[in-house]
């Protein structure tokens, strides 16, 4: 058990949408992506540091000998929940963070095996609970869509009924904490053919951000509807970069559609060329740091109370023969001494929330691309 304040990230995707990469990709190098901010963000326990070592390796390795193999990653076979801690590098005080990543099949019934329904369960109760809704949206499948049977097959294949239901129930669980910041967060993945601030040269960005406003409107309207506070935000990520898409190919398989992508290298390829990853990390960052934030006001204003009554309990008149029972018997010292440890709590939380909103500032004044980012 933590007494850390806890937050949650769900995602919600099908296989193979990207969901373990865009994951890692946020969580690998963070010491670096977080640039010159005054935050930590680290993994929690040797399960996550192991995971995301991992992971990186098999994404590495999806680049080898001039090559891109779009299915180097192994899909997930279990859930698995990381473990990380974020906190302002001059405080010892830190949050919990807990993103919990499951193998895309669950999420979709079509798809789903039938001994996996109570992990799916599990899965969903996480995603209620969680503060933040990461959907990747895998863009090959959303943009490479030309006649009646691959827009149907384009809705399919992005699970558009699963993400609606999943933002529904997780709009209805964010709705009844209206002073819980809530976050839903669209992201474009496999993306790189789209957008020319990369190594690609052409610019297809307003078309990406239409087609994902045209084709999740439901799932914003859901939003809209049972958490209007929360808040919503795109942001296109390639977590490879390095690519570009010469052919995409729908096919079925097992019934269901699927799209094959043939890339070509671009740029020096000999490793990624990560693109929107910092930017999502500081709408991400923007959240956490405002949730705890306004979590650490509310715990500041009770501590302030109790150091309050405890000055006005130690300091109280009770009468000539109270004040002298009190002070015979030890009461009082104690009662100053709890009062000072009292007072000194209240002071650290004021002087934690005050580091807060200087990192908010900082989080408030970077910069964020305007092709890649949007709000709603
Ligand atoms: N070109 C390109 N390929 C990507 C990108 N992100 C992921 N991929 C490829 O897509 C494949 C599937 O990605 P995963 O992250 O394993 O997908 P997933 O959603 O976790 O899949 P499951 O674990 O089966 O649910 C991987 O082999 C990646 O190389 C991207 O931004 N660009
Ligand atoms: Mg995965």
């Amino acid at each position: 058990m933590t007494d850390e304040l806890r937050y949650r990230i769900g995602l919600a995707g099908p296989s193979r949408v990207g969901k373990s990469s865009l994951v890692v990709s946020l969580l690998r190098d963070s010491r670096e992506q977080l640039g010159g901010l005054p935050l930590q963000l680290t993994a929690a326990d040797l399960a996550t540091e192991r995971r995301v070592a991992k992971t990186t390796t098999e994404l590495d390795n999806s680049l080898l000998r001039g090559e891109f193999n779009s299915d180097a990653l192994a899909g997930n076979v279990e859930a698995f929940t990381f473990q990380l801690r974020l906190a302002a590098k001059r405080s010892s005080t830190g949050v919990r963070i807990e993103l919990m990543d499951y193998p895309g099949k669950w999420f979709n019934p079509r798809t789903r095996p039938d001994d996996s329904v109570a992990d799916w369960a599990a899965c969903k109760d996480f995603i209620a609970d969680a503060s933040v809704l990461l959907v990747p949206v895998e863009a090959i499948g959303l943009m490479e869509n030309n006649n009646a049977w691959q827009r149907a097959a384009s809705k399919q294949l992005l699970a558009i009924e699963e993400v609606e239901k999943t933002a529904e129930w997780w709009a209805t669980a964010r709705g009844s904490y209206h002073d819980e910041p809530a976050l839903l967060l669209l992201c474009p993945v496999k993306c790189e053919s789209y957008l020319a601030d990369n190594l690609n040269t052409t610019d297809r960005a307003t078309e990406l951000h239409d087609a994902v406003r045209a084709m999740y409107a439901g799932v914003v309207k859901t939003v809209r509807a049972n958490a209007p506070h929360a808040e919503i935000a795109y942001c296109a990520v390639d977590t490879i970069g390095c690519v570009n898409l010469v052919r995409a190919e729908w096919t079925e398989v097992g019934g269901q559609p699927h799209i094959s992508a043939k890339y070509r290298i671009i740029g020096p390829g000999k490793s990624m060329s990560y693109k929107g990853i910092d930017d999502l990390l500081t709408l991400l960052l923007r959240h956490l740091v405002d949730a705890q934030h306004r979590a650490l006001e509310i715990i500041a204003n009770q501590r302030e109370r109790a150091a309050n009554d405890a000055k006005s309990l130690a300091i109280r008149n009770e009468g000539l023969i109270g004040n002298f029972l009190l002070s015979i018997s030890g009461r009082r010292r104690k009662r100053v001494y709890r009062s000072g440890v009292q007072r000194e709590e209240a002071d650290r939380t004021h002087q934690q929330v005050d580091e807060l909103n200087q990192v908010i500032k900082e989080l408030a004044e970077r910069p964020l691309s305007t092709k890649r980012v949007n709000t709603w």
